[in-house]
């Protein structure tokens, strides 16, 4: 059962049953963390056991928000009436110990992913969504649950992390108007702000300035192509962790005269790439070529391929879809 009717299905499962697992794709971001999070908290609020559990939990700032304190460890033992993942379009990013097929119950799906491999007994999958977040809130607002400070800052959390603080191609009246309502319900977008941008390491910016001296610009404006390497020496060097260099992509997008920036990332079995374009350009369907995914803006893939063949072979993808005219426009 996929779509709206989805929905239907998921708040009549919850409304019945008692016992849950809230989970989303493995080292969660903030939409992941924060939709997760809030469906767990609300379904709390009904007086359910609701256990929020997620493969690699966040690390850093987004770990010290005060709504992610009561993130499991690992998932308890027993049966559960349902498991809700959240943010996630491809089983294979769901990670492990999931629970058993006895144990799970039926597995809905709540996420606004172009899926390249949808999964699950139910899926409400709204690709238009900012965030899903967004599909947190329209749940517990069926399930009549009262939005307070601490859903409010995870749900806030997701729309921010999501739409880069309401600022990308996604961003639409539903999270504005959403977003409102959490400020009015308690949230803090400046303390979170704050907690989340603003407790930074310095060997972050060690790192950073490694990595922006490998820039690279290939094609031709307004349809350039922006790229940046992260080598495992660079980490090495510098002292920082590997999730430290979240966001560095922004930078390649953020230049003059460029649609797509990408962030190559080596690692021990190849190279992880994060794509971020301007939104006139598709980077999911590039990253689907490499069998990864995202969304039209934000998407990213692993090659297994050392560095230098990674990079040719990326940069070969990436021109061929700058050099078709662009559709749709800014999205
Ligand atoms: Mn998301």
């Amino acid at each position: 059962l996929a779509g709206g009717a989805a929905l239907d299905e998921i708040v009549a499962l919850v409304a019945a049953g008692r016992r849950f697992l809230c989970t989303a794709h493995a080292a969660p971001d903030g939409d992941a963390l924060g939709s997760m999070m809030a469906t767990a908290l609300g379904l709390q609020r009904l007086g359910k056991e609701a256990v929020a559990w997620v493969t690699a939990p966040p690390p850093g700032a987004l770990a010290r928000l005060p709504f992610a304190r009561t993130l499991a460890a690992a998932p308890p033992e027993g049966a559960f009436d349902a498991v809700l993942v959240h943010d996630c379009g491809d089983w294979r990013l769901v990670g492990e110990p999931f629970p058993p097929r006895e144990r799970t119950g039926p597995v809905a799906v709540l996420d606004h992913h172009a899926a390249a491999r949808p999964f699950g007994d139910l899926i409400y999958r709204c690709p238009e969504a900012a965030a899903t977040g967004v599909l947190s809130a329209r749940l517990l607002a069926r399930l009549g649950v009262a939005l307070d400070g601490e859903i409010g800052e995870a749900i806030f959390c997701a729309l921010a992390c999501d739409t880069g603080w309401f600022r990308y191609g996604n961003t639409d009246g539903e999270a504005m108007a959403l977003a409102a309502k959490l400020v009015e319900r308690g949230v803090e977008p400046a303390r979170l702000a704050r907690a989340l941008e603003e407790e930074q390491p310095p060997e972050r910016l060690v790192l950073l300035c490694r990595v922006l001296e490998t820039l690279e610009l290939h094609g031709e404006a307004p349809r350039r192509a922006a790229l940046l390497v992260l080598t495992r020496a660079m980490l090495a060097e510098s002292g920082a962790a590997r999730e430290q260099a979240d966001g560095f992509v922004n930078y390649a997008r953020a230049l003059a005269g460029v649609e797509v920036g990408a962030l190559v990332s080596e690692e021990a079995d190849g190279v992880r790439v994060s794509l971020r374009s301007k939104g006139g350009c598709d980077v999911a369907a590039i990253a689907q070529r490499f069998d990864g995914g995202g969304h039209r803006a934000a998407a990213g893939c692993s090659l297994p391929l050392p560095l230098a063949a990674a990079k040719q072979a990326l940069l070969a993808a990436l021109l061929e879809a700058l050099a078709a005219p662009p559709r749709g426009g800014v999205s």
